[in-house]
């Protein structure tokens, strides 16, 4: 069985992008893969927030891995600061990197733009993301599209380290994308692509998001007014986000919601579409709220980190000897 290994920032609300583009095919990969799930809170060191606020988030995002089904029984959800394997590698893997390479990856241009300074968390992130996959020899990485160069650096990364170290060094892993989902937009701007950190609340909707919330925010939503409902993300970038929202959300291929609404009015569709993500979100919020102060959900994280640590071990021997690093002293590391 191969491997897959997937992560999200513990950074605020979850929305139905996150779970369209990566948290759904973690649940769907479940039954035929080895999973192995992380919570990356080293990656949401790279913006400043209060020791609390991490700590809650984390709480957070472990509890809604597992109200959207994720199943520890069968994948491994962990912390990633709980494996100090992962900063080991990110180290390894960092002398292996270029200054050019990292600067030209877009999201770490944006996140920095309009600041004076931008923090080396940020200019680092993509090779800590790297590291994460490469650390548990995955084979297959569930992300939305925008993770897609950040997906093309770590192919980078493994091959030239394999060219320079021996072949069995890093399995070279692949992004694994939605059809539909891939890259959900902003509801008020459906040319940028719907984000934890808009300003504005409307722009979004997040997983846990009352029915009221949901219903104001997709009946807001940006169209055009031609009226017509036709899938052409150029020209009706509106209305294609909501046909793929609805979608993705219900099974049906956006050729028959074209058919379906063939003649009817957006009020409609965007009706139709309320019920539909209420529907669905609503056994999400029913199981986080039963779990998220649980005892049972701290001994899920403890024992998926036991797990990833024993897979994170060997990996790290492995690498190490390869690179020449240590004599495997100090730590129960058999070369
Ligand atoms: P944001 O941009 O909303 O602040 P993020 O991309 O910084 O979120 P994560 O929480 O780590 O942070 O993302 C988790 C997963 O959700 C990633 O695989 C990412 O590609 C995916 N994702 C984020 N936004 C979208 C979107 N609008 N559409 C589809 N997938 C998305
Ligand atoms: N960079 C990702 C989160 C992330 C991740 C990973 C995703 C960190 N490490 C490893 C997949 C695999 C993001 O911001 N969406």
């Amino acid at each position: 069985m191969s491997r897959v290994f997937s992560g999200v920032q513990p950074t605020g609300n979850i929305h139905i992008g996150n779970y369209l583009g990566a948290l759904k095919q973690f649940v769907d990969l479940q039954n035929d893969h080895e999973c192995v799930y992380c919570i990356v809170d080293m990656h949401a060191m790279t913006v400043p927030k209060s020791a609390e606020e991490l700590r809650n988030s984390i709480l957070d995002v472990a509890a809604l891995y597992l109200a959207i089904g994720i199943d520890p029984e069968k994948s491994i959800v962990f912390v990633q600061s709980d494996v100090p394997g992962h900063a080991e590698l990110g180290w390894m893997l960092t002398c292996n990197s270029y200054t050019g390479e990292l600067s030209r990856m877009t999201q770490y241009k944006q996140k920095s733009k309009n600041k004076e300074s931008a923090p080396t968390g940020l200019f680092m992130y993509p090779v800590l993301m790297a590291a994460d996959i490469l650390l548990y020899d995955a084979a297959l990485v569930p992300v939305g599209d925008d993770q897609k160069q950040h997906i093309e650096l770590t192919r980078d990364l493994a091959i030239r380290v394999n060219g320079k170290y021996g072949e069995d060094t890093f399995v070279v892993p692949e992004g694994s994308y939605m059809k539909s989902g891939a890259r959900v937009m902003a509801l008020d701007d459906p040319t940028s692509k719907m984000s934890k950190s808009a300003e504005n609340e409307m722009s979004r909707i997040s997983l846990m998001d009352s029915p009221a919330k949901i219903k104001k925010a997709i009946m807001r939503a940006t169209t055009d007014s031609d009226g017509i409902i036709r899938f052409d993300i150029e020209n009706k970038p509106g209305i294609s986000n909501l046909l793929s929202i609805y979608s993705a959300f219900s099974g049906k291929t956006v050729a028959d919601l074209e058919k379906e609404y063939d003649g009817s009015g957006y009020g409609t569709l965007k009706k139709d579409l309320v019920e539909v993500v209420v529907d669905a979100l609503t056994p999400f919020q029913e199981k986080y709220n039963e779990i998220r102060h649980s005892d049972e959900l701290i001994r899920i994280l403890q024992n998926g980190a036991e797990k990833a640590n024993a897979i994170s071990e060997k990996t790290i021997a492995r690498v190490k000897k390869n690179l020449g690093m240590g004599t495997g002293a100090g730590r129960k590391l058999t070369f």
